[in-house]
Order: C-alpha cells, then structure tokens, then sequence
C-alpha cells in the first residue's frame, strides 16, 4: 500500500498534535496541587497558618487568600510565598464550623487562577473563652487595712489574710515608738 499525500498529511498532522499534548502541560496556568489543612478537613484545633501548594512559583504580592468562616468575616492575616507555596497566618478561630478558604494567584503565564476549598473546626465543647474566677472578689471583701504597710502585705499575698500583717505592723510600730522613747530619754 504506497503512502498517499492525504495519509503523509494525516500523519504530520497527528504528530504536531502529539508534540502540542506533550507541552501543553508546562504553558498551562497553575493549579492547586495541595493545601494544609487538606480539602475537607476536619479540625480539632484552630489552625494558625493555612499553606497553599501550586505548580508554579508564587509571588505573594500577586497572590491573596481569603478565609471566611460562619460569622461570615475574613480571619486570614498576613500572606508570604515561599517557592510554589503561599502561607498566611489566621486570626485566631473562636467558632465551629465551616471556613472556606478563597484563593487568586498569579500563574507563571500571567493568567490569573481562583479557587476555593474549605475545612470544618470542631472545637470542644470544654474550650470556651471564660475564664477562670480569680482572686479579686476575696481580696475585695478582706478587712480595710489600718495602714499603708498592711495594705501592701495584703495586696501581694491574695491568699493570705490581712490580720497577720497587721498585727505584725502593730508590733513593729510599738517596738519603734517604743525604741524612739527610750532612746530619748537617754539623751
Ligand atoms: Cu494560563
């Protein structure tokens, strides 16, 4: 069977075409090929920083993330790129529940590229922001000290009761006026 233009044609044809498959792969813009926190991860603790990973080289000035979570504000803070990878830190998380991280990069062609992913925080129940009762309601109902060295004692010690110090002040008051009036008479 001898070679026709036509099928000499066909052939050339399909091997441009092959060639164009084979390099298509590096001119074409960059994607997503993983992230921390991965895709649909669920989170027992608030991340502090989130990661990107693209095929290309990133420049944080032409990349931004958004993280918006329940409450429906943007938690994501400062954003620095290091290689393919693009980082930014998180507002401390205080709510369970959905956050959907929003990215726009730069691809190494110049073509911009958006995406989204999200993860889910299941904070514990036990992590609530109150805090502890402190030791302000017991310093505040302890007897009003009687002098300015009880008062200090007091308010140093919260644990302990003012009554010694005072008592401790009265002593030495009494040895020093006592002390001053001997020493006066001795004079
Ligand atoms: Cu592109």
């Amino acid at each position: 069977m001898l070679r026709t233009p036509v099928r000499v044609l066909a052939a050339t044809l399909l091997s441009l075409a092959t060639l164009l498959a084979l390099a298509t792969p590096a001119l074409a813009h960059t994607s997503l090929v993983g992230s921390d926190p991965a895709e649909g991860a669920t989170l027992t603790a608030a991340p502090e920083a989130i990661t990107l990973t693209f095929t290309d080289p990133m420049e944080a000035e032409f990349s931004s993330v958004t993280i918006t979570g329940p409450d429906g504000t943007d938690a994501a803070g400062n954003l620095r790129s290091d290689g393919a990878a693009v980082a930014v830190t998180v507002a401390p998380l205080t709510a369970s529940g959905r956050y959907e991280i929003g990215y726009r990069v730069l691809s190494q062609d110049g073509h911009p590229v958006t995406g989204t992913l999200a993860f889910t925080l299941d904070l514990p129940p036990a992590a609530t922001g109150v805090p502890e009762p402190s030791t302000a309601p017991t310093a505040a109902a302890a007897p009003p000290p009687a002098s300015a060295g009880a008062a200090q004692g007091g308010a140093t010690d919260g644990g302990t009761p003012a009554w010694p110090w005072l008592v401790a002040a009265l002593v030495l008051v009494g040895g020093g006026v006592g002390a001053a009036l001997r020493l006066g008479r001795g004079q």
